[in-house]
């Protein structure tokens, strides 16, 4: 078998995983899991495409055999190559704010995902977001989705950019819910944590109690996450982990969806994000801001 495959490690791998798979009764779930956990996403491309070739089956279809439930889910998460699985995962959270924040972070960020998405939803993302929402909320999913985020920091309207938040917002009567999309929508991340400093200065209050005070429902949280991964990365998807294993029952789709799709983006700075308390341990807590 060792003539089909390059590499010592790859080889290793491959044969421990298709004995696991084949020899035994039953799978030692522990051991897949340290195999295929303790790779990059990279090599274990490499692994699945040597057990195609040693043995002519899919490994994702033979694992899949051997397992069941959520390890099954993610393991086959594990096994997808990341572009595709944010492609997935977008597609299956329409809805969901979180997928479009996922693909404003990622690196080469936008134009990456959508050529990769499955042919039977290729260009259908944008069409199916139109036919289901509505309004300012519609209109900022759209922008995002053409992932034509500005880039570096325009010093010259940072100011501008702080004042003309405040007119449109607590500074007026109503609320002039264009001009946030706008703003939020299209300016780089640094621009924007210079325009977040900017307005606590000029009017003494986050941007977040504007966009807070000022929208609600779907806009408002769309809104929010967008502040939040402008301020930090990191910090969004640490405040996500905690959200989903905070309650009595864990939230295993987010769970799994960011551990996966972030563990070899910016795990450890999510870690660093979290807090646990030594005399609790089932109280996970988590920064209400980066910490210094
Ligand atoms: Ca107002």
């Amino acid at each position: 078998m060792q003539r089909f495959i390059r590499g010592k490690v790859i080889t290793q791998h491959l044969l421990i995983v298709s004995t696991l798979i084949t020899d035994q009764p039953g799978t030692d779930e522990d051991v897949v899991l340290m195999l295929l956990s303790a790779r990059s996403n990279d090599q274990r491309q490499q692994i699945k495409a040597a057990y195609k070739k040693a043995f002519g089956k899919d490994l994702v279809s033979a694992l899949k055999s051997e397992l069941g439930g959520l390890f099954e889910d993610l393991i086959v998460a594990l096994m997808t190559p990341p572009t595709s699985y944010d492609a997935l995962q977008l597609h299956k959270m329409l809805h969901l704010i979180a997928g479009l924040t996922m693909q404003m972070s990622r690196k080469p960020p936008h134009s990456a995902i959508f050529p990769l998405f499955p042919p039977e939803f290729n260009g259908k993302l944008e069409k199916d977001i139109c036919g289901d929402t509505s309004g300012h909320y519609q209109r900022l999913l759209v922008i995002l989705l053409q992932g034509s985020r500005e880039e570096g920091v325009d010093e010259e309207n940072v100011e501008k950019d702080a004042k003309d938040l405040y007119a449109a917002g607590e500074g007026k009567f109503g609320t002039d819910e264009e001009q946030f999309i706008t703003i939020l929508g299209n300016r780089s991340a640094e621009h924007l944590r210079k325009v977040f400093d900017a307005y606590k200065e000029l009017c003494g209050s986050d941007i977040e109690d504007s966009v807070e005070g000022e929208t609600t429902g779907n806009l408002e949280n769309l809104l929010l996450a967008v502040v939040k991964c402008a301020r930090s990365v990191p910090q969004f998807f640490a405040e996500g982990l905690y959200k989903s294993m905070r309650r009595a029952g864990t939230d295993d789709g987010t769970l799994m969806r960011i551990m996966v799709s972030r563990s070899e983006a910016d795990m450890l700075d999510i870690r660093a994000n979290f807090l646990f308390t030594s005399n609790d341990e089932r109280m996970l807590l988590c920064f209400p801001h980066k910490p210094e």
